[in-house]
């Protein structure tokens, strides 16, 4: 049954999962097998080998497409993988038109593992399409952005750049793992692919790495279905139960990100030890106006940056907090707190991350779904320590 014409909650809850057909088992069972038995060489009921095809991973891609409002889903090992697999559609010489803001394993993939191939990345601040615009020349053949970035939580227009990329004739991707399928989705507003790392909120509890591409055109889906069966970063079928176990409460999660994301960017900024708040729910981001024509609502990301810009300071804050916990990664119930100079964006080098405005001090928070309350006083504990 399709579940396009659905509400978010029951398309989430109901997407990609039928019946099992041997048993009627509600959820899809985890098919923890490599292979698949053939009545005769080439006779088979549709599975060969399982890095081709697996029935939890069918049912997993099935649903991304569908809470992605996607024609097709690919599941991948991790968010990297997945990013890895768009990458590898480019030969020699093409270049990719890259956001100069966006998670520091990207950028390393881009730089350090990308570029030796003859790849050419240019960075632009994509939160001025015009800057998009000027850097295309004939060779590009890519536009990839995040929105809201990470972790500066800056906004591109999707729809600016997908007209943009369209009139170009190059494939737009975005990345939408900070907003999720519940905040944003991007196919609706002309891109050709969505990423995501499906550890974050697809996922929701911090308990496994895995990638998604979604998307519409049938030509690109066998493309990347090739790259995806040939260069094996495939999910294993457990992780696979787990993200689409994620996926049925992803609406739920997200109304209490969301809420609990208004109260910590209010607190954070009435605190008189912070000095600024990354976060694109306030009216006065420079973006907010586009984040709130795209977005259903701002989630639980935000950083922010200490009037005392020392270390020392941010140090005291990062090691003082109990209920989040300082650690890599977003997007799981509970709260963590992350120091994107050091650890997440550790591979981006200093001086390009200066000029980019994430300072050595900028805090990052992932806001969990417990009460806002404990969380808050959480905060205003290490704050004033
Ligand atoms: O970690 P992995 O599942 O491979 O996903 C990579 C990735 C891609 N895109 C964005 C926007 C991401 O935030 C990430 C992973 N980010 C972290 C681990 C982090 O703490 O920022």
């Amino acid at each position: 049954m399709s579940h396009s014409s659905h509400k978010i909650g029951t398309k989430f809850i109901h997407a990609g999962t039928v019946p099992d057909p041997s048993t009627g088992a509600i959820m899809t069972p985890i098919y923890q097998t490599s292979t698949y038995v053939q009545e005769a060489p080439g006779v088979n009921q549709g599975y060969e080998y399982a890095r081709s095809q697996n029935p939890t991973r069918k049912a997993l891609e099935d649903a991304l497409a569908t809470i992605e409002n996607g024609k097709h889903g690919l599941a991948f090992g991790s968010g990297v993988a997945a990013t890895d697999a768009v990458i590898k559609l480019l030969s020699p010489g093409d270049e990719v038109i890259a956001a100069n803001d966006m998670y520091g394993g990207t950028y390393r993939l881009f730089t350090k593992v990308f570029a030796k191939f003859g790849i050419k990345f240019t960075y632009v601040d994509t939160t001025n399409p015009q800057n998009v615009q000027n850097a295309i020349t004939p060779q590009t053949k890519l536009i990839w952005i995040e929105t809201p970035t990470n972790p500066l939580m800056n906004i591109t227009d999707i729809a600016a750049v997908a007209s943009i990329s369209k009139a170009a004739g190059t494939i737009l991707c975005v990345d939408n793992t900070f907003a999720s399928p519940y905040l944003q989705n991007p196919l609706d507003l002309g891109a050709d692919i969505v990423m995501h790392s499906a550890t974050k909120y697809l996922g929701g509890h911090s308990d496994v790495i895995q990638g998604a591409l979604i998307l519409n055109d049938d030509q690109l889906r066998e493309q990347l279905y090739f790259i995806q069966k040939s260069c094996g970063a495939v999910p294993g079928p457990m992780d696979c139960f787990l993200v689409l176990r994620g996926i049925k409460t992803l609406h739920v999660r997200m109304k209490q990100h969301c809420e609990n994301g208004i109260a910590v960017a209010q607190f954070l900024r009435n605190h008189p030890k912070v000095d600024k708040v990354y976060w694109c729910g306030f009216t006065d981001h420079p973006n907010h106006t586009i984040a709130a024509s795209q977005m259903r609502g701002f989630g639980g990301m935000m950083s922010f940056t200490l009037k005392d810009d020392s270390m020392e300071a941010a140090n005291k804050v990062l090691t003082n907090t109990h209920l989040f916990a300082l650690a890599e990664s977003l997007g799981g119930v509970e709260s963590l707190i992350n120091h994107p100079a050091s650890m997440t964006h550790a591979s981006i080098p200093r001086e390009e991350r200066i000029k980019n405005g994430l300072s050595d001090g900028l805090i990052r928070l992932s806001v969990g779904i417990e009460d806002a309350d404990d969380l808050i006083a959480d905060l205003d504990a290490a704050l004033n320590k």
